[in-house]
């Protein structure tokens, strides 16, 4: 599968995100047809150490039961030990070219805000952006100003064709404007891991648009 098609639908979440046991979160959202997890194990009361070790494993553990890539969220460490499949980082997290030249061909993902940290983290060996917030979210304390699905066009006008990734409040009802301001898909924290059902709703949302003739 190409990376803008793993892209669609891609569930981020740690344990602070869960109303209930993580893993049966990411199996349910796995189930309804996440495309690809990232493993972020951030905010108050995270766990750290060998119990962060032990979710992350059972985690990779499930992704690999449906063949969807786990990336681990700022941590080369823990990405290396486990040999997943890729890593994302922030503007504020590693150095973005240290990162790469650690993990060699794994995917790369870097968080931008603006068509400048997009170019600069292509530059700097991005295989895909995550591009928020695009609507008010309290998931992430230290959010930019948001700038809205606009961004995404801004930064597909300056010639950017890498894969995209909106982030940041989007919910069931939101989502179809990410998508059409540019985006090839939606990153997602809580209207996944707090509302069960949603990722089985956003995957057919997002399947309608390749096949007009599908129906849930
Ligand atoms: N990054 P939810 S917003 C992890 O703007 C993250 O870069 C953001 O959570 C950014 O889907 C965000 O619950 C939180 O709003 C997304």
């Amino acid at each position: 599968m190409k990376l803008k098609e793993q892209l669609e639908l891609y569930f981020v979440m740690g344990s602070v995100n869960c109303d209930r046991d993580p893993r049966e979160v990411l199996t349910e959202a796995l189930e309804g047809g996440v495309t690809m997890f990232q493993f972020r194990e951030k905010g108050e009361p995270c766990l750290e150490g060998e119990a962060k070790l032990e979710l992350a494993k059972d985690l990779q553990k499930i992704c690999q039961q449906f063949s969807v890539p786990f990336i681990v969220n700022d941590d080369v460490e823990l990405a290396l030990l486990l040999n997943a499949d890729g890593v994302h980082v922030g503007q504020e997290d590693d150095d973005i070219e240290e990162v790469r030249r650690r993990i060699g061909t794994k995917l790369l993902g870097v968080s931008a805000h603006n068509v400048e940290e997009a170019k600069r983290a292509i530059a700097l060996g991005a295989d895909y952006l995550g591009v928020g917030p695009m609507f008010l979210t309290t998931t992430k304390a230290d959010i930019r100003k948001v700038e809205g699905p606009n961004v995404l066009k801004k930064i597909r006008t300056a010639g950017i064709t890498i894969p995209l990734v909106g982030i940041g409040g989007i919910k069931l009802n939101n989502a179809s404007e990410v998508i059409q301001a540019g985006a090839d898909g939606i990153a997602v924290i809580s209207a996944i891991s707090r509302v069960p059902g949603t990722a089985r709703k956003m995957s057919n949302l997002l399947r309608a648009r390749h096949d007009p003739e599908f129906v849930e």
